[in-house]
């Protein structure tokens, strides 16, 4: 490897997928990639990530004109760092304690390990006076390895998920340790002022210069779907009044179980009318406890509300678990009357953005005050998702509410959306690095 690239980011995933295909990789949808691929580009830069399968030594290839550099991990340090200490550790806490974070010492070592790889890869690409860009919460010790062994470069480092406050962070054994990772940085992005303010009460005023950067959607990658195959998939849920919608990682934070409860009880009051609920649901996370906890809750709910509520041949619930189509997705987002989206913490949750830049001018969206997304989107339904009957209002009132009152709302909230999409988020983060 050699130090010839001015900008490098450093994410803990590769943008590209293993794939049949003869090139061997298909680009993974996403946003990021989107947003930076032009930069990349622009600025002969490079990518370091992980490429999705342990145990193999990959050698740097270029993807669509853009230069990737995989790091190699093996299945126990995959499962030491991603599924222990990313996933079980930093996770759990820094999405405040919805399930009780487990700490263990070999996670934490491997998660140190895994980190020194990351960084060791950024400084044998970068070229001096380079900039990296660090993504996330699995890699909050690369900016300081990263400092340490090359201080000619710039280190900017956006955290995609909740800061939380700091009495929560203290809980960390090795918080002093994450704290001076972080401290490697010249500028660290938080998603609400919310997460910048936690994190500025925890390192005071020495700690690194902060900012705060909402990230958005590529509104090119989710396009509305056509009249014809909304109508299609309208008929196809039996023609109902309503059609409600959530889309998800299937994730404890998502609260899917919880809008799910809220639905049931208003169907046992019987006050929302023909009803289709569609919840698709992407795997994630698979092999720890929690997540497959979640998953049976998920199910047995959609099992029990269809059970009681639903007919033969029309189910209520009409749950998919595995991931959709992005080209699919806009369909199910412009026939959506109303859209669930009730996580009980979020750093932003771009299916809201999604939703609103796709849906018809009619449509409501249900939203928890804890999603990143509820600063931008304040017209929407918002609901507390602890409480249920808060959901329940929220579903009540974007189901019955004025149809004029709706598209005002509806119509300001995609102007904001549109108004500073994900290629905005870049170089607002960029221009301040
Ligand atoms: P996530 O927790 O993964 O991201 P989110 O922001 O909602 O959450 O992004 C999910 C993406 O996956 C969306 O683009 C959505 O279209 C897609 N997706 C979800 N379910 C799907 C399904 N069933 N089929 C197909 N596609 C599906 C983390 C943080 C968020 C933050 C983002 C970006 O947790 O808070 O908004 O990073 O910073």
């Amino acid at each position: 490897m050699t130090r010839d690239n001015a900008f490098v980011v450093v994410a803990n995933r590769l943008p590209v997928d293993r794939t049949a295909a003869p090139s061997g990789w298909q680009a993974s949808p996403g946003g990021l990639v989107a947003a930076l691929a032009p930069v990349l580009r622009e600025r002969s830069g490079c990518w370091v990530g992980w490429p999705g399968e342990p145990d193999v030594e990959i050698a740097p290839f270029e993807f669509e004109g853009i230069s990737l550099r995989p790091v190699a991990l093996s299945a126990r340090e995959f499962e030491d760092f991603y599924e222990g200490f990313s996933n079980s550790s930093l996770w759990p806490l820094y999405h405040d304690l919805i399930v009780a974070p487990s700490y263990e010492a070999a996670w934490w070592e491997a998660y140190q390990e895994v980190n020194r790889k990351f960084a060791d890869a950024a400084a044998a690409a970068a070229a001096p006076g380079a900039t990296v860009w660090v993504q996330d919460y699995q890699l909050q010790l690369v900016p300081g390895l990263l400092k340490q062994a090359r201080p000619d470069v710039t280190v900017g480092f956006f955290l995609h998920i909740p800061f939380p406050s700091p009495d929560l962070f203290r809980q960390l054994p090795w918080r002093d340790e994450i704290t001076r990772g972080l401290a490697g940085c010249d500028l660290i992005g938080f998603q609400r002022e919310e997460d910048e303010r936690n994190f500025r009460a925890l390192v005071g005023p020495s700690g690194p210069r902060s900012g705060t950067f909402p990230i958005s959607i590529d509104p090119q990658a989710i396009r509305p779907g056509g009249q014809e195959d909304v109508e299609t998939l309208r008929e196809r849920l039996g023609a109902p009044e309503t059609v409600m919608l959530g889309v998800d990682r299937m994730d404890y934070t998502k609260g899917i179980l919880q809008r799910l409860l809220a639905v049931e009880c208003l169907l046992e009051q019987g006050t929302l009318g023909r009803v289709a609920v569609v919840q698709l649901t992407t795997p994630s996370r698979e092999r720890i406890e929690h997540y497959q906890q979640t998953r049976r809750e998920v199910e047995e709910a959609v099992g029990r509300i269809n059970g009681r509520f639903g007919e033969v041949g029309r189910p209520i619930v009409h749950y998919i678990h595995r991931p959709v189509p992005k080209a699919e997705l806009g369909t199910y987002y412009r026939a959506a009357d109303v859209m669930l989206v009730t996580p009980f913490k979020d750093g932003m949750n771009l299916v809201a953005k999604e939703f609103v830049s796709c849906c018809a001018d009619d449509a409501a969206l249900v939203l928890s005050e804890f999603a990143g997304a509820a600063v931008e989107l304040d017209r929407a339904h918002l609901c507390n998702p602890f409480d249920v009957g808060s959901i329940q209002e929220a579903i009540t009132a974007a189901v019955g509410d004025h149809r004029d009152a709706r598209v005002d709302d509806m119509r300001a909230m995609r102007r904001a959306v549109l108004g500073h999409d994900v290629f905005d988020w870049a170089r607002e983060f960029l221009g301040a690095l």
